[in-house]
This record gives C-alpha cells, structure tokens and sequence, in this order.
C-alpha cells in the first residue's frame, strides 16, 4: 500500500515539475528535520556508566558536547550537514525519482527494506595517518599491530570479516558493504611523558606535547595514545574544527595482535569510531525510545547493549518502533558496530548507515575531497 503511496507522489512530482523544481521539492517539502539533535546527555550517561563499571566506553558524544559548547557555529554547521545528508539520499532512492520519500533516512516514511540508495563514487578509499604517542614501551605498538588495525577496518567496511555469518537472518536483508577501503598513508611516533591523555584533544597538538593533524581534508587522522579512565576512544563528527578532526584510540584496543586488552581486542573500537567520524550516532541514539539515530534499518533501542560472548540472540528488545506501524518489532541490533557490545559480538553496518556515510563523500559533503569531489 505504502508502494503504491509513493508512486503516486513521484507521478505528480514528473507531471508538476522540471528537475530545478523537483529540487526546490525535495529541499523544501520533504526533508524532515523534526528528529534532529545535537546536543546529549551524554556526560551524565558515560559517567554513570562507567561508575557501573560496563566495560565499554566511547566518549564521542561527552566530546561533540564539548565542541559544541567550545564553538557557537558548530550546531548550525552540523545541522547543514545533517540536512544535506538527508537530501541526497532522498534524491538517490531509485523507486522515487523526486525524492519524494518522507524523509525516510529518519524513519519518517521508509520502512528500511526495499531498494537502498545508489550513487555513483564506486569504492572510496579513505588514506589513514596513524600517530602513536607513548609514555611506555608497550604503548609503542608494533607496525604490525597498526597494520592489523587497517586490515580490520577494510574487512568492516567491505563486510569481508569473517565473522560476518554471524548476523542474524533477521537483520540479513539489511547488512551492507559500505563500499569504503582505507590505506596506511603513513605513521608518526613520538615519545611523551603524558600517561593519560583524557578527551579535550589535547594530543592533538604538538605544542600539548602530541601530534598536529595531518592534512585533514584528504586523511584520516588517528591518534593513538592512552586516554585513562577506561575510555577506548572517541572521534569527532563531521563539522568539527580541522585542527582537531579524526579519531583517538587507546593503543591496547587498537588492532588485533600485540598490546591488547580482551575483549576489545578485534580492532572494533576503530571501526565504531570511524563510524562517528563519518557520521554515525550510537544504535540507541544516545536517549532512550523517544530518540532514534536518524537511520531506519537500525531498530530504535533505549540504551546501549553491553552484549558479551557468546552474544546471545535475541538479546533485549528495549524498544517498538514508535508511530511506524507495520514495521516489525524487531530486537536490539547489538551487532551493530555503533552499538557497545564486546568486539566478538559486533558484526555490522547497515545499507541506512552506509548511506549516510557515503552522503559525506558527494560532490558539496563535508568529506567530499577525501573522494576527489
Ligand atoms: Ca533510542
Ligand atoms: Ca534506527
Ligand atoms: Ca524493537
Ligand atoms: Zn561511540
């Protein structure tokens, strides 16, 4: 019936309009932001949380609320971004030559099955500084070790892990190959007598005793120090300051052979902080039903899932697909990489999420010159 919906709607979008106004259509009529945020109570979570003493913690959200009280313009940036986001996978779905989808990257209107977006970039390939800063020799990590680290990146983002059988059926129509490569550009090394980092980027700054960014509009950055507190990383979000754009890793979850500590010891804390770093929330949104994490084929969920070997599914169902009715009630995807289950645990991305990474990449995306564009 929805189908049937939404032919009509692209049919009297050809009958009414040339493609300028078809534009004019999407940008004005059917891109949703209602869903949209920015700002979290993150720093509340990750405290409690790690008082809890959970195991996992991600402090990009504690960090994006920083970044956003540290500079004025970052909301609205963010949010162009957002939206821009948004229109270009509306324009791209291949059943609704409008864009005419309700905004359905939200979960506003697309049930999250059904033809994903196509575009045109082929695989992109994301060049990677890696610049590991240590006060000990164990934090000095092997150049194996950092290449294990890409390895693993390149197989999650390929969907070539080799754990990948282990999804589910139920989330099987949905999994994606995001179609993005990384390479090792190169490595910096420095010594400090710094022993905990902490998260206001202060190693990323050779004047703090870290590292300055290395051309951030073509690479990734990633720093890898000790950050304390039983952090294993965070990133920034696209629209945050370039001196400062790219992810922190702790060196003992970084990669999957040499200084390592179990069991963040599959490279997935890099994988979910990519994930940021191109866009993506946590699963649950960073809040509980009422907030989702702008992606359709991830079902809502109200917290992150702690889920650990042997990563029994189903694990919980916190949540039902609110005023989506019709859509199933599906369990809590906790092997999805942007959720806090324990790396063995983790499996996924999306063809909802990809498409939101790839948006960046398009010809006027924050991280279109990464792709020539
Ligand atoms: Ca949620
Ligand atoms: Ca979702
Ligand atoms: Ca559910
Ligand atoms: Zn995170």
């Amino acid at each position: 019936m929805k189908k049937l919906f939404f032919a009509f709607a692209a049919l009297a979008l050809l009958f009414t309009s040339c493609s300028d106004d078809q534009k004019q259509f999407v940008q004005e009529e059917n891109i949703n932001m209602d869903d949209w945020y920015v700002y979290t109570d993150a720093d509340l979570d990750e405290t409690s949380r790690m008082a809890e003493n959970k195991g996992k913690s991600c402090y990009s959200m504690v960090n994006l609320n920083r970044l956003l009280n540290e500079n004025p313009g970052l909301e609205r940036k963010m949010y162009d971004i957002e939206y821009q986001t948004r229109s270009i996978i509306a324009g791209k779905k291949p059943d609704n030559p409008g864009g005419g989808n309700g905004g359905g990257n939200n979960g506003g209107g697309d049930d999250g099955g059904g033809d994903p977006p196509v575009d045109n970039l082929g695989v992109i390939n994301i060049p990677v500084y890696v610049h590991v800063i240590y006060s000990n020799s164990q934090q000095n990590i092997s150049n194996a070790q950092i290449d294990s680290q890409i390895q693993v990146l390149n197989d999650d983002f390929r969907r070539t892990n080799s754990d990948a059988s282990n999804t589910p059926s139920v989330f099987s129509g949905v999994v994606a190959d995001s179609e993005i490569t990384f390479s090792l550009a190169g490595i910096t090394r420095k010594a400090s007598s710094v022993t905990s980092w902490g998260t206001n980027d202060a190693m990323k700054f050779a004047s703090n005793g870290g590292v300055d960014v290395i051309t951030p509009e073509t690479h990734l950055n990633i720093w890898v120090c000790n950050i304390g507190g039983g952090i294993l990383g965070y990133a920034q979000f696209p629209g945050g300051p370039a001196a400062t754009d790219g992810i922190v890793v702790g060196p003992n979850f970084f990669g999957t052979t040499g200084y390592l500590s179990a069991p963040f010891d599959g490279g997935r804390t890099a994988t979910h902080e990519v994930g940021h770093y191109l866009n993506l929330r946590h699963i649950w949104g960073d809040g509980g039903c009422n907030v989702d994490d702008f992606v359709a084929d991830t079902p809502n969920a109200s917290g992150p899932n702690y889920t650990g070997t042997p990563c029994t599914f189903p694990g919980r169902n916190s949540c039902t697909p609110k005023g989506k009715p019709g859509q199933p009630d599906d369990p809590d995807m906790f092997q999805n990489y942007m959720d806090y289950s324990d790396d063995t645990c983790m499996n996924l991305f999306t063809e909802g999420q990809k498409a939101r990474m790839r948006a960046l990449f398009e010809s006027g995306g924050s991280r279109a010159a990464i792709a020539g564009n």
